[in-house]
């Protein structure tokens, strides 16, 4: 539950419908924090307002609000959610730690192997073809991209642990489901062994609420091919 900072300072976040703003909703869940959200849904015209754009001049989501606090990017605010609000729950090691530069390392790959140079490629020049033209190139070699580094988290998992770090669930399993989530809505292949661990993710009690208050909260702004499929989710 929220300690007391957040109990003078409710936590708002900004955001639904899509893979970037479920990881916000799933840190906020795992770690049982209560928050105000305010569902703005992407290319609806709501991150250009003249309220959201004084607080995230990006114009996208998510956002989190921490009493004075503001911050964009999804991973660091699982980071920040995971490091402020994560004891006794533990979702990020201490820094200073082997397990906290692993960590560290599985959290940049992800986000830039696996979300930026490969699943959102294929995004823009698939979906979003209208907005960043056609490039079947570039959506040929993200898919084969997110093949050979998605194989690496494959390996992490032949000594059969549990999440990426090993035994214990922290903020980087957020972030790779997340993208695992993002692959499967794509149709873009993962191992055996990162299929499982989806599987394991997506039971868990703080995604299955993180993806109802993200997907589900409105409905109407999800893909129709999408639409009662929590898990197969994408983003927008
Ligand atoms: N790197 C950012 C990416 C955020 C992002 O691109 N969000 C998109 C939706 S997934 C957005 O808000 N786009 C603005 C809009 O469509 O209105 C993160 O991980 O938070």
């Amino acid at each position: 539950m929220a300690d007391e900072r957040s109990n003078a300072s409710p936590l708002v976040l900004w955001g639904c419908s899509t893979s970037r703003t479920l990881r916000a909703h799933w840190a906020l869940n795992e770690l049982g924090l209560d928050y105000e959200h305010r569902p703005i849904g992407p290319r609806t015209g709501e991150t250009q307002t003249e309220e959201f754009t004084k607080l995230n001049p990006r114009q996208k989501i998510p956002l989190l609000q921490d009493g004075e606090l503001t911050l964009a990017e999804s991973a660091a605010i699982v980071n920040y959610l995971a490091d402020t609000y994560g004891e006794p729950h533990g979702l990020m090691p201490a820094a200073g730690t082997e397990e906290r530069a692993r960590y560290d390392q599985w959290a940049f790959f992800v986000m830039m192997e696996l979300d930026a140079h490969t699943l959102y490629v294929i995004r823009k020049h698939r979906d979003l073809a209208y907005l960043y033209g056609e490039a079947p190139a570039a959506i040929r070699t993200a898919s084969e991209g997110f093949a050979k580094q998605s194989a690496v988290a494959e390996l992490e998992f032949a000594d059969g642990r549990g999440f990426l770090l090993g035994d214990r669930f922290t903020g980087v399993d957020i972030l790779l489901g997340s993208c695992l989530d993002w692959a499967v809505a794509y149709g873009e292949p993962i191992g055996e062994r990162l299929a499982a661990y989806r599987d394991r993710l997506n039971l868990r009690p703080g995604y299955v609420r993180a993806a109802q208050a993200n997907f589900f909260t409105r409905p109407e702004l999800l893909p129709p091919s999408l639409q009662g499929d929590v898990a197969s989710a994408g983003p927008s």
